[in-house]
């Protein structure tokens, strides 16, 4: 049966306004491709007006400190095999990711980072020594997380989702504009930490941009084992919090996203959540051989969407980078590894027993008990040495 222009006028009022129902999910969801500023080759895409493109001298800046984030992380994957470093975990290829977030948010905001982001920290410019404490296994922590804004690095997934919302959501309360970034990775989306801190967030409207790097792999756990969803930024929806995708290797696309985020969420407008699609080049971590679970040629197939080349092309097409600049911030991040090595060469005194201080304000008796342990084993070791 056909329906005749009559047909349509002799609908009545409500049978018309069925057909078109507003969709209250529709503003929240992402684009359905990720938001890319730059192709795989560096040359720009139709402008965005959504997407403004950040400053020339911001995108310079990018480029330097991804290229000493490379650095930083090539150096810290050598250290682990002198012995220097306990574990690392690498996040070369996420260059963009790491560094175009840190560039998206300010000095007195705060960042909740994982163990996968130390590039992402040295890049908010905290010393790297400090950064790697946590990673040779010395300290819970290198640096002073009040003084540079910056949570611990966190091990349990997804625990750090639920920080962020408590201390954005703190901040707001206390009238100050604080927004909280929070690093998280595809896999840890799967816990209900990141579930219950983004449904908080989002209730009590606290500033917080979820970030996740879509990295395709939790460990050896591919994306398509991990999820049925069509996208990790759909999971914003189901809890009211709008959310974006971006091609996580274009580092022009992933700050203006991010800014966007961020001004979102500094508005007093909630949560934002962001999906970065991006790929961990190397094993997840030192420990981990990659090559028992993906295939060579995938890797290869990314290596050609590497993020550093593609601004650099683009930079260098705008004539705002040359042969000159480039080998500049070359040698500064030989410099920056280099003094890295030597710092990294003295061998800290630690401790011990400074393992148990700070872990809770009151200590349980289970810790002043194994405390007393460490300690009677420590002074039986000393008395033992002084025999000999
Ligand atoms: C609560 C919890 N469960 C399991 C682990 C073990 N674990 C460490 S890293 C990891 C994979 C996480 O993958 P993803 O979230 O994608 O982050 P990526 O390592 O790729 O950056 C797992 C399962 C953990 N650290 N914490
Ligand atoms: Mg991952």
């Amino acid at each position: 049966m056909t329906t005749t222009p009559q047909a349509v006028r002799r609908a009545s009022p409500r049978t018309r306004r069925a057909a078109t129902p507003p969709d209250p999910a529709r503003p929240l969801l992402p684009d359905a491709e990720p938001v890319r500023l730059l192709d795989k080759s560096g040359t720009p895409l139709p402008a965005r007006t959504d997407y403004p493109e950040p400053p020339v001298e911001v995108l310079r800046e990018l480029y330097r400190r991804m290229v000493l984030g490379r650095r930083f992380d090539t150096q810290a994957t050598a250290l682990t095999k002198q012995g220097r470093l306990a574990v690392y975990p690498s996040s070369r290829g996420q260059e963009a990711c790491q560094v175009g977030a840190v560039l998206a948010v300010r000095d007195s905001d705060w960042v909740f980072p994982t163990y996968r982001e130390s590039m992402a920290l040295v890049a908010r410019g905290i010393d790297p020594v400090e950064v790697l404490t946590l990673l040779r296994g010395d300290w819970h922590c290198g640096y002073d997380p009040t003084e540079v804004r910056t949570a611990p690095q966190c091990t349990p997934l997804a625990t750090q989702c639920v920080h962020a919302a408590g201390l954005a959501h703190g901040e707001a309360y206390q009238g100050r504009d604080t927004v909280a970034l929070a690093f998280i990775g595809d896999g840890a989306t799967s816990e209900g930490d990141f579930h219950e801190g983004i449904n908080f967030a989002a209730v009590f409207k606290a500033p917080v941009v979820y970030f996740v790097q879509n990295n395709r792999y939790a460990i050896s756990v591919p994306l398509s084992r991990q999820t049925a969803a069509p996208s990790l930024a759909y999971k914003g929806v189901g809890y009211g919090v709008p959310s974006e995708q971006v091609d996580g290797n274009d580092p022009v696309a992933v700050l203006a996203v991010l800014t966007r985020a961020v001004a979102h969420a500094r508005a007093g407008n909630g949560p934002f959540l962001v999906e970065a699609h991006t790929y961990r080049m190397e094993p997840h971590t030192n420990a981990d051989d990659a090559t028992r679970y993906r295939d060579g040629a995938e890797v290869d197939a990314w290596r050609d969407r590497d993020p550093i080349a593609r601004l650099e092309t683009y930079l260098r097409a705008r004539g705002v980078l040359d042969d000159a600049a480039v080998a500049e911030v070359a040698e500064q991040a030989e410099a920056y590894a280099a003094d890295l090595r030597t710092r990294m060469n003295d061998q800290p005194s630690v401790d011990p027993l400074s393992l148990f201080d700070h872990v809770y304000a009151q200590p349980t008796p289970q810790l002043i008990e194994q405390r007393e342990q460490v300690r009677a084993e420590l002074a039986a070791a000393r008395d033992e040495e002084g025999d000999a």
